[in-house]
């Protein structure tokens, strides 16, 4: 687009490829992100010097924080993400889903918001029927949440739940809902304009996680018929718009074994997995938060792709270790590529990965014409990348997709929990 970049880096990312590239860079601070890339006078001191118009606030951190979102605002930068009510509302999941229910879309069955003692919750529990699930609304990601599976467990589950969520959160209020068994973890990709204006750009599929960390997404899902999609795509719009929701989201669905598909979270940022959507669709998911940014509308038009795109994490993790994060230098390294092969990454040959952040290093995209073709193309390029020096999640990759089960595409979250990782070097 022509505009000029300022990377802002804390002293363990000096040496990271995003500050090298960019036109300045700002050293925010040191390793710990308290004091760097969650310090938010030092990230609007470092905006202000440099005069920035906006802050593209990345997929971590600061992503969806309201606070942030405010404060941008009040110093005139441009925040490219959700307003700080957008982030407030969707970030307590009891108040998101009261929103996407009033909206008319389809929500699981539970409490109407919060629950206020164990006897109301109990109630609720014995209408609905066991098994329940707990749930933090500070929550996601999995925190604060349990299963009650028969009513005497349930004041134990509250109160583990309340002290994790309080603890992890300082809020522990809780919602409560049936529990969907075995479901899969589908979201559509929504773009909204300030007319108010939303389009979705259809789903991915998520199920492949490992203790709620993604490591293999893909679309189009192959549990997904056209009839589901276009009926999802049309129920996250119809949320969208209820909110009036400006830049990139995304919709967070549970789909159970019948193929219901139930509102589970809404995502108020760019996502790690965006690319294997611009791999079908042909958007530049950043340039469209950019164009939204500054005023632009969208084109308004659905899109229900006719490509196949698949992402691998590469995680800098040792996979026969209870995939324990792996840091150290990289002494040699070989991306692949190719057509249809796209790899994003801030790594490079003699590269020292450090050991205070998130441990993915790269992110391998294929896209093809077929759910097949991807799966060769990314096993070939696989097999191409090296990475010596460290432990990344690569093997798994393999073994994954060489097992019948993920080829059938027949997976649910809970696949890797009965996953065979011993022969995986
Ligand atoms: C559920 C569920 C089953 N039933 N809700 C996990 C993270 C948080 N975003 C919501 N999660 C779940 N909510 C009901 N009513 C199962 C999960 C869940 C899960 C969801 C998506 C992807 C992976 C998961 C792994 C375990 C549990």
């Amino acid at each position: 687009m022509g505009i000029k970049t300022v990377a802002v880096y804390s002293t363990a990312d000096k040496d990271s490829l995003h500050v090298r590239f960019a036109d300045e860079a700002v050293c925010i601070g040191p390793a710990p992100s308290r004091e760097s890339y969650l310090n938010i006078p030092r990230i609007i001191a470092a905006a202000e010097i440099t005069n920035a118009d906006a802050i593209h606030p990345g997929y971590g951190f600061l992503s969806e924080n309201a606070e942030f979102s405010k404060i941008c605002e009040e110093y005139n930068i441009k925040f490219i993400g959700a307003s700080p009510d957008m982030i407030a509302k969707m970030g307590d999941k009891a108040t998101a889903k009261a929103t996407m229910k009033a909206a008319g879309v389809p929500t699981i069955p539970g409490s109407e918001g919060l629950i206020d003692s164990i006897e109301h919750g109990l109630k609720i529990a014995e209408e609905i029927g066991y098994p329940i699930i707990l749930k933090a609304t500070a929550g996601g990601g999995g925190r604060g949440m349990r299963i009650v599976k028969e009513p005497s467990e349930f004041k134990k589950a509250w109160d583990d739940a309340r002290m994790e969520s309080g603890a992890a959160f300082g809020n522990d209020g809780l919602y409560l809902e049936k529990f969907v068994e075995e479901p899969r973890h589908i979201e559509i990709q929504i773009v909204g304009d300030h007319t108010g204006k939303a389009c979705h750009l259809s789903e991915r599929d998520c199920s492949i996680q490992r203790r709620h960390q993604k490591l293999v997404e893909e679309t189009p899902s192959p549990f997904i018929t056209d009839e589901l999609r276009e009926a999802m795509g049309k129920a996250a719009i119809k949320g969208a718009e209820a909110i009036k929701y400006e830049g990139a989201g995304t919709i967070e669905f549970l789909v159970d074994k019948h193929r219901n598909f139930y509102f589970m979270e809404m995502n108020t940022r760019i996502q790690v997995e965006h690319p294997i959507t611009e791999e079908v669709t042909d958007f530049d998911l950043i340039k469209e938060q950019i164009k939204v940014a500054a005023g632009e509308t969208i084109s308004g038009r659905n899109y229900f792709p006719k490509l196949f795109a698949m992402e691998c994490r590469i995680n800098a993790e040792d996979v026969a270790h209870g995939f324990r994060p792996s840091p150290g230098k990289i002494i040699n390294l070989h991306i692949p590529g190719g057509r249809g092969v796209r790899v994003d990454s801030h790594v490079y040959a003699g590269y020292v990965i450090p050991p205070n952040y998130d441990s993915m290093i790269a992110k391998l995209i294929v896209s093809g014409q077929s759910r097949e073709e991807v799966i060769v193309r990314m096993k070939r390029a696989l097999e191409e990348f090296v990475i010596d020096g460290i432990k990344t999640t690569i093997p798994f990759h393999i073994a994954l997709l060489n097992d019948p089960k993920f080829n059938e595409g027949d997976f649910t979250t809970k696949f890797l929990e009965t996953f065979d990782f011993s022969l995986i070097k």
